[in-house]
């Protein structure tokens, strides 16, 4: 079922196109097949990703002990070197293009350097085309992969891209992409860009330009994509079918911390319909851990791509990469767990999670993988009057094989709670509030509207760590609203909590009937010690 998803890389079919003529290449991709450590070659290169390193120094070994040379590059080379160095002959830094000729002279010369690396990135001009033949077809749903550009304009604290490409956003020229795409066979082809849509002006021309081919395409774009009705229409009309689009949470304050603030959680529901109402396909990346997220983050997460329709949603566990600001702070806080490779697969907690435990963080994860491709989640996402009704199953089946690989999981226990008490409550009588200052603000209301809403919105984190409850409230608040209030806390007082904090700052208007509830039900307290306690309680004078 993978198969149906599974594409190639480019990383091994581009270095076999850099190799030079007369020597003979051949790939192994051991997603795929397994490595024949008998096989006669003169040399070995091995890639891989942070998680694969431990497997990749373990087939360097293999080879080494036959007194063969292994030369590694990729990600997570690139970003240790000295480690990887310790298992490989020579380690190639970033990209290959400028060096592999060269190391390739030095090997048949005897004199292989420890380590090789390009003065400056290497051009985007005339790059050879990657040997597709030399992968077995058959084993991936395509080898139709396209690179048109390398780097992102953003960047992302948890993000390697930008860490291995720098702040450059390189772009190939547009006639050498499309000459390429039109000698693939078939109609699909992946562009495995990180960011197909990073350079406008050059989006639009390699869109307008793939147009007539009538080719159907898949590839990743940011958020800000959806915001640029033109683009995103031209995209659809030049074949774009799916897009993997990193939203990654629902928290404005996460998305903050890893510098992702051009995700807008409130424009979020829109962005998505945007993308559907032009037929395409959405794969969505949800990282959970982030500072911000508590234990109601699973069901919240899986609930909104339920409401959306996400076709496949992508659950990630935070996972620092050496060499992102990410890793960097997770390591001066002293948060990681572990340097374990093998486990930063973002599927493993490797790092001390602020508001909830390790565990906890871990069976939520499960637990969102495994709910997202039951058969009841499934229905929910796909089953609405679009296009390619079967294409939306068919992924979805091959996901939910990869989902039930997962361990067991469970729903956190405070997770329905969370639910309601991050809700919105509505007014039933605006006419008695008064404000902060003691102004009666019935008939004043259009005047100062802004401040006095028609609704309560409760804005509620949990931190596991210390069993503690930190309730926002923002708006107003009527009789009903401070009985709501009362009622859904006598909810939370049922479970373990320790300590809820009710902070009153951001509410501008209350009914003196509000106020007299508060204050009865001990809402307004203001001691230390206690269960509950008030932070800026209201102190109305008029
Ligand atoms: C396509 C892709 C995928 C595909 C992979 C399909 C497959 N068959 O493996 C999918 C979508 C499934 C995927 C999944 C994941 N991916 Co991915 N993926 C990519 C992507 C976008 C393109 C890879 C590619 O083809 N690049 C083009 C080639 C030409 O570039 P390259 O690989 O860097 O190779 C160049 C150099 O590095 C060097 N080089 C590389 N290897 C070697 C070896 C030798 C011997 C030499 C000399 C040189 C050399 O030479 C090449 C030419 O310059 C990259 C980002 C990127 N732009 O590379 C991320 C990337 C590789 N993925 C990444 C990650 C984290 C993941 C996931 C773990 C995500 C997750 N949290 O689940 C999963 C893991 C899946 C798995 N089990 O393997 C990270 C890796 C970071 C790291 N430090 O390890 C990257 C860099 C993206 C990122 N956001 O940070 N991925
Ligand atoms: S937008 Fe995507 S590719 Fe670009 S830096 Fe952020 S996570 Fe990485």
């Amino acid at each position: 079922m993978i198969k149906n998803i599974w594409f190639a890389r480019l990383t091994l079919t581009t270095l076999a196109a850099l190799t030079p003529p007369g020597v003979e290449v051949q790939i192994t991709d051991e997603n795929i097949e397994p490595v024949d450590f008998e096989e006669d070659v003169d040399l070995v290169g091995v890639t891989g990703m942070l998680m694969h390193a431990p497997r990749v120094y373990e087939i360097a070994q293999r080879f080494r002990e036959r007194k063969i040379p292994v030369v590694m590059g990729g990600p997570h080379a690139s970003s240790l070197p000295l480690e990887a160095k310790e298992h490989v002959d020579a380690v190639v830094i970033g990209e290959a293009e400028n060096v592999w000729g060269g190391l390739i002279e030095d090997f048949k010369k005897g004199c292989l350097k420890p380590f090789y690396q390009a003065e400056s990135f290497c051009s985007m001009e005339k790059l050879p085309l990657p040997r597709l033949e030399l992968l077995h077809k058959k084993a991936y749903m395509t080898i139709n992969c396209v690179q048109t550009t390398r780097g992102c304009p953003h960047q992302c604290d948890f993000c390697h891209v930008t860490h291995f490409f720098g702040k450059t956003y390189r772009c190939r020229p547009v006639d050498e992409v499309i000459e390429e795409v039109k000698r693939l066979e078939g109609n699909f082809l992946v562009f495995i860009d990180d960011n197909i849509t990073g350079n406008r002006c050059y989006a639009k021309e390699l869109f307008t330009r793939l147009k007539p081919l009538k080719k159907k395409w898949a590839s990743q774009a940011s958020m800000t994509l959806t915001r640029d009705p033109e683009l995103l229409k031209l995209a659809a009309e030049s074949g774009c079918v799916s897009l993997f689009i990193g939203v990654e949470s629902l928290s404005s304050e996460n998305l903050k911390d890893v510098n992702k603030s051009f995700n807008q959680v409130h424009q979020f529901e829109e962005a998505m319909k945007a993308v559907h109402d032009h037929d395409i396909l959405i794969v969505a990346g949800f990282i959970f851990g982030l500072d911000h997220d508590d234990e109601g983050v699973f069901e919240r997460t899986l609930r909104f791509c339920e409401r959306n329709r996400i076709e496949l949603p992508s659950f990630f566990i935070l996972t620092p990469l050496p060499g992102t600001a990410l890793f960097q702070r997770m390591e001066s806080e002293g948060r990681l767990l572990h340097k374990d490779w093998g486990q930063y697969n973002g599927a493993t907690v490797v790092f001390k999670p602020r508001l909830m435990t390790e565990e906890t963080l871990q069976r939520g994860f499960n637990w969102a993988c495994k709910e997202g491709y039951s058969w009841g989640s499934i229905f929910k996402r796909v089953c609405h009057p679009q296009q390619r009704f079967f294409t939306r199953v068919l992924s979805n089946i091959a996901y939910r094989s990869i989902a039930q690989r997962t361990p067991e999981g469970y729903l956190p226990s405070l997770s329905r709670i969370l639910q309601k008490m991050n809700d919105t409550i509505p007014l039933q009588n605006t006419r008695d509030l008064i404000q902060r200052v003691g102004e009666k603000i019935a008939e004043k209301k259009l005047r100062i509207g802004q401040k006095a809403t028609d609704t309560l919105k409760l804005y509620s984190i949990y931190n596991e760590r210390f069993k503690t409850l930190f309730v926002r409230l923002e708006g107003s608040m009527d009789r009903e609203g401070a009985r709501e209030l009362v009622e859904r806390l006598k909810g939370v007082l049922n479970v373990k909590i320790q300590k809820i904090i009710l902070d009153f700052k951001d509410v501008e208007a209350f009914s003196s009937e509000a106020i007299a509830l508060l204050s009865r039900k001990g809402l307004l307290q203001t001691e230390e010690g206690k269960l509950l306690i008030a932070m800026n309680p209201p102190r109305i004078t008029g």
